[in-house]
């Protein structure tokens, strides 16, 4: 099978769209909030994105959270937060959501159980990202008390203590980046990132992702990182073939 490699780079004022013009935005967040924005369909001979999210700058280090509770389970010494991970060789950022924002059509929307866990005193993982009317699961895997703060808009949000051991399940119908924290443990938060489509991916260590069986067409691609915000680009998609789509991030 021939297999051709297109590229495309998105940084900083090339390849790089407004996202503030708008027309395209309203008209997206009003079906975004009417359900219509998707429709599933048979998806044959899709194409594949792949790329890397990397980081321009010298790498920075890992902010340092204090524990100052509960040490005989979260540890005597301060924690390297994940809210920012650049990997030092590649310069490849972690728990990147990278995702297609204006896909109209598609494969199904699978809904999936997540896990989110709290675990020696922080999130793990720190990000996950889930199509809408999924569920993700809220462990405990400590033997104190934590708690599960949604700071949820669209979805329903809660704030519960969950003790040692514990579990808590919920569901996530609407689109949204929900961050949540545990307040008794001030320094512990993460992401649960709901996607109206099911074209979404989250960069490994590298800063890698892929995003698979995709119909042939140009769409807006979007990565989103807690600290470096978003960015979006274009990315044309041919059947069969795969497709590189960088980003390079910025500290804001
Ligand atoms: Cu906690």
């Amino acid at each position: 099978m021939l297999k051709s490699l297109r590229c495309l780079t998105i940084v900083s004022g090339l390849a790089f769209s407004v996202m503030g013009s708008g027309v395209w935005i309203n008209n997206f967040a009003m079906a975004q909030e009417k359900g219509a924005a998707y429709k599933e369909v048979d998806v044959k001979d899709g194409g594949t994105i792949v790329g890397t999210v990397k980081f321009d700058g010298d790498v920075p280090s890992a902010k340092m959270l204090k524990v100052d509770k509960d040490e005989q389970t979260c540890g005597h010494e301060n924690k390297a937060s994940e809210e920012l991970v650049v990997n030092g060789e590649s310069k490849g950022v972690k728990n990147v959501v990278v995702s297609l924002v204006d896909i109209a059509a598609g494969k199904k929307i699978e809904a999936v159980t997540a896990t989110l866990d709290q675990k020696e005193c922080l999130f793990t993982p720190h990000v996950v990202a889930i199509p809408v009317g999924s569920s993700v699961d809220l462990l405990n895997s400590d033997n104190v008390m934590h708690n599960l703060h949604s700071w949820s808009i669209k979805n329903p949000a809660f704030n519960e203590g969950v003790s040692g051991g514990g579990k808590m399940t919920k569901k996530f119908d609407l689109a949204e980046i929900a961050k949540i924290t545990c307040d008794v443990h001030k320094w512990m938060s993460s992401f649960v990132v709901i996607k109206a489509n099911p074209y979404f991916a989250v960069t490994n260590e590298n800063g890698q992702f892929k995003i698979e069986n995709v119909p042939a067409g140009t769409y807006k691609i979007e990565a989103w990182q807690e600290k470096l915000g978003k960015k979006t680009g274009d990315v044309t998609v041919k059947s069969k073939e795969e497709v590189v789509a960088d980003f390079v991030l910025t500290k804001k």
